[in-house]
């Protein structure tokens, strides 16, 4: 039923990763879109909006198509939240932090998922980009991701046109895409074409052979959804030199839920010190510094840990939410 069946052309064709800002110079609290990391698995598709339509279909009442002005016209919801990539799903446990923090304006996917009905036999929602190429030797016609329908259920899933109040450029999805707050960007499907409603997962290269992580002390995988309790200092930046006295550590922590404390050590994770710590705002990540009173001179090697709600923390190696450190020479 779709109108835009045949697939678009590729602008880019191929893995396209760029990644500029690192933490230290994450020092606004939105990420200004120029500066916004983007990964494409299978390159970047050319996509017009008076050709683009969004179906929604699988398990409904009423499977609904809407083109991009019936979008524009529903009434338009804006989220502020952490964007984080799970970083390479060939190497998921290195920490990447391709990170920031946007405003995402769109429609709510529940009212959406509302208007077509949602059978009750319906667990989970899976989400087609309409970007195709190879990926990892594997010829792929489409993007294909899942998310568990309880999420929506939720809110603030949204099916967005708009980044930071600016049309999505190419790179970034146009002309819009699914965008799942908390949960890591893989699942944000870009060039959003098609939403199924089914009684399983998604079976695609990009659910099943990747993002699974193992789950320890199991034969278990989970698949790569909530992000994970995380923190990075922005200032000072790694390999500073800083006069000796009061200096402020500061930076961002963020999870799927509130970051309940962040800890900062100044020593190389000897001793630990709770950060002052600002509650969160929407989704957004939460600011954190610390008061350091550096007196001896010569290099100093700084760390942080956030703590969410639930009392899950970051590990200190292993995994792609590891705590983040830096080094800092203070001269006396
Ligand atoms: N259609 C499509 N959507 C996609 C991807 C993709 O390869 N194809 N990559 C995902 C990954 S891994 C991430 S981290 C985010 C990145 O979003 P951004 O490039 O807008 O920052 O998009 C996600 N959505
Ligand atoms: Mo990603």
């Amino acid at each position: 039923m779709q109108r835009n069946a045949p697939k678009p052309a590729m602008l880019i064709e191929g893995l396209v990763r760029e990644h500029k800002l690192k933490p230290a110079g994450m020092t606004e609290r939105f990420t200004p879109a120029a500066d916004l990391f983007v990964l494409a698995h299978l390159g970047i598709p050319e996509i017009k909006a008076d050709n683009w339509s969004l179906c929604i279909d699988g398990l409904v009442d009423t499977p609904l198509e809407l083109d991009f002005d019936e979008l524009l016209r529903r009434p338009e919801r804006v989220v502020e939240t952490v964007h984080q990539c799970a970083g390479s799903p060939l190497d998921p446990t290195t920490p990447t932090r391709r990170v920031a923090n946007v405003r995402w304006t769109g429609v709510d996917l529940a009212e959406l998922l509302a208007d077509a009905g949602v059978r009750s036999s319906a667990t989970h929602l899976w989400a087609f980009g309409l970007d195709h190429g190879v990926f990892a030797g594997d010829e792929q016609d489409c993007y294909l991701k899942d998310i568990p329908l309880s999420r929506i259920a939720a809110g603030d899933v949204l099916v967005a046109y708009r980044l930071n109040g600016e049309p999505l450029s190419g790179k970034h999805g146009f002309p819009a895409r699914l965008v799942v707050p908390g949960y890591f960007g893989t699942n944000s499907v870009k060039w959003l074409s098609r939403l199924t409603l089914s009684d399983d997962r998604a079976k695609s290269l990009f659910t099943t052979r990747f993002y699974n992580d193992p789950v320890p002390g199991s034969d278990a995988t989970r698949p790569v959804w909530e992000i994970a309790p995380e923190s990075v200092i922005v200032s000072p930046a790694p390999d500073s030199k800083l006069t000796a006295g009061d200096i402020e550590i500061w930076g961002w922590a963020w999870s799927a839920g509130d970051v309940a404390c962040v800890d900062v050590s100044t020593d190389g994770g000897t001793t630990w010190r709770d950060a002052r710590l600002e509650p969160r705002s929407q989704r957004s990540w939460q600011r954190f510094s610390y008061p350091w009173s550096a007196r001896r001179s010569g290099a100093h090697e700084l760390l942080c840990r956030a703590t969410d709600i639930e009392g899950e923390t970051q590990p200190l190696e292993g995994a792609r939410n590891a705590v983040y450190s830096i080094t800092v020479n203070v001269e006396g």
